[in-house]
């Protein structure tokens, strides 16, 4: 390991890696398999529009859920938009804005205003209170984020949307793997929606699936996943395309066939850099529930600087360097940036929760990418950043 700053690749070190090192680097199951699978879609001369493969997806999921109704779709933003409008959501819904954007753009695509709330400073998920708060004559209805893949205060938020009439929707997008009070996320809410793209640790190349216990809003999912076709000819309902393909689906059940094992590499993971960060001043990584299921796709950390230490900025530009491709996921939030930093200039002052926390998130790589070697190499450079304290921050303020 490194041990003195002239070391570190930004001052003319070398990498500490020769490759980038990516959070959300994808995780691949049986070659193989997909190989054999993309094989018969070939044969079968049948790539889209609900196909065998999807089929067959949708169900296993249905099973390894406990929900009713799977519906695979292109992509989770699609899927989130189809939800909206299915259920029907209007006028204003109360949003977290410690998301990736496109929870919020899902509701402003549809001229729905999304109101931001904040959030708890420990689960990172939507603040109750400030919900209960922010209700108006307008308010159609709530969109939690089970951020990190730690589920929202779901009790909470169903008791409220029960009470004012709103319609509860989650984004599962981090969350698939996961359970509250051992009931599998999928099950909350009037719907809930997954993302499996590229970079979750159970993918799909792209896509992601609207799941839901409720039988006719699960029908008018469906028509509209399928620009509302309800038969050859015939159109009942507006709709778009959200479907999901053939390949994709094939992935899907490649991935889902591997599940376990990248389940236990992540937890390996996290286990690693929970010893090696709990050393390190200022590093407090965000665990999971034990007792309930999780993917531990994400290694969530929350640094607070010592007194001239590093700032957070600092220690990603010396990561960057090192071929350590941190994030600082989801910094700015969604109010700081547009269209909703103009729309809403003043948003901020009832979000210090959320400004708070998106000042100190550093996201690092886990997955199938990752070893417990690379992990302890990754922290003796934040370590050794730490350390020097003072002596780093100068050097970085020369450069
Ligand atoms: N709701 C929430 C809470 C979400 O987090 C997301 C998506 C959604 C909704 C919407 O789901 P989808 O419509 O995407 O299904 C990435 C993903 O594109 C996005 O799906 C994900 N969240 C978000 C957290 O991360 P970016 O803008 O950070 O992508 P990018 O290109 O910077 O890639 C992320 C990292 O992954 C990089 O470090 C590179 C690495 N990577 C990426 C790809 C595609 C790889 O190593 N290999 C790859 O193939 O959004």
């Amino acid at each position: 390991p490194k041990s003195t700053l002239d070391e570190f690749a930004l001052f003319g070190g070398e990498p500490a890696f020769g490759h980038k090192l990516h959070v959300g680097q994808p995780n691949i199951g049986d070659r193989a398999h997909f190989l054999d699978r993309v094989n018969r879609i070939f044969d079968s001369r049948w790539l889209t529009n609900n196909g065998e493969a999807v089929q067959e997806l949708e169900r296993r999921l249905g099973e390894h859920l406990g929900v009713k109704h799977v519906i695979a779709v292109c992509n989770a933003t699609v899927g989130l938009e189809i939800a909206i409008r299915a259920m029907p959501m209007e006028g204003e819904v109360i949003v977290p804005s410690l998301t990736f954007v496109a929870t919020a753009h899902a509701l402003q695509w549809q001229q729905i205003t999304p109101v931001f709330c904040d959030v708890d400073p420990v689960t990172h998920n939507l603040d109750p209170e400030q919900v209960r708060r922010l209700i108006t004559p307008r308010t159609t209805g709530i969109l939690g984020v089970h951020l990190w893949g730690r589920p929202c205060d779901v009790d909470a938020l169903q008791a409220i949307a029960d009470e004012h009439r709103l319609h509860l929707l989650f984004d599962a997008a981090h969350a698939f793997g996961c359970s509250h009070q051992g009931r599998m996320v999928g099950n909350f809410g009037r719907a809930e929606v997954f993302s499996f793209h590229a970079t979750k640790f159970f993918n799909t190349f792209e896509g992601g699936a609207i799941t839901t216990n409720d039988d006719a809003l699960a029908a008018k999912i469906r028509l509209m996943t399928n620009f509302g076709f309800a038969g050859y000819d015939n159109v009942v309902h507006v709709g778009t395309n959200g479907k999901m393909n053939e390949v994709c689906a094939a992935m899907g059940l490649t991935s889902l066939q591997a599940l376990d094992g990248f389940i236990a590499t992540n937890r390996t993971n996290a286990d690693t850099y929970a010893e090696r960060l709990a050393r390190i001043p200022g590093m407090k990584l965000c665990r999971y529930d034990t007792t309930e299921r999780n993917n531990f796709q994400y290694v969530v950390v929350e640094y607070m600087p010592q007194p001239g230490g590093p700032s957070r900025d600092d220690l990603i530009r010396l990561l960057w360097a090192e071929n350590v491709m941190a994030r600082k996921y989801f910094w700015p939030g969604c109010h700081r940036m547009e269209p909703y930093r103009t729309l809403f200039p003043t948003v901020g002052e009832r979000l210090p929760q959320t400004e708070a926390i998106a000042d100190r998130l550093m996201i690092l790589p886990t997955g199938t990418g990752m070893n417990t070697a690379s992990i302890h190499a990754l922290c003796d450079l934040l370590e050794l950043a730490v350390a020097q304290g003072p002596a780093l921050s100068a050097r970085l303020g020369a450069l």
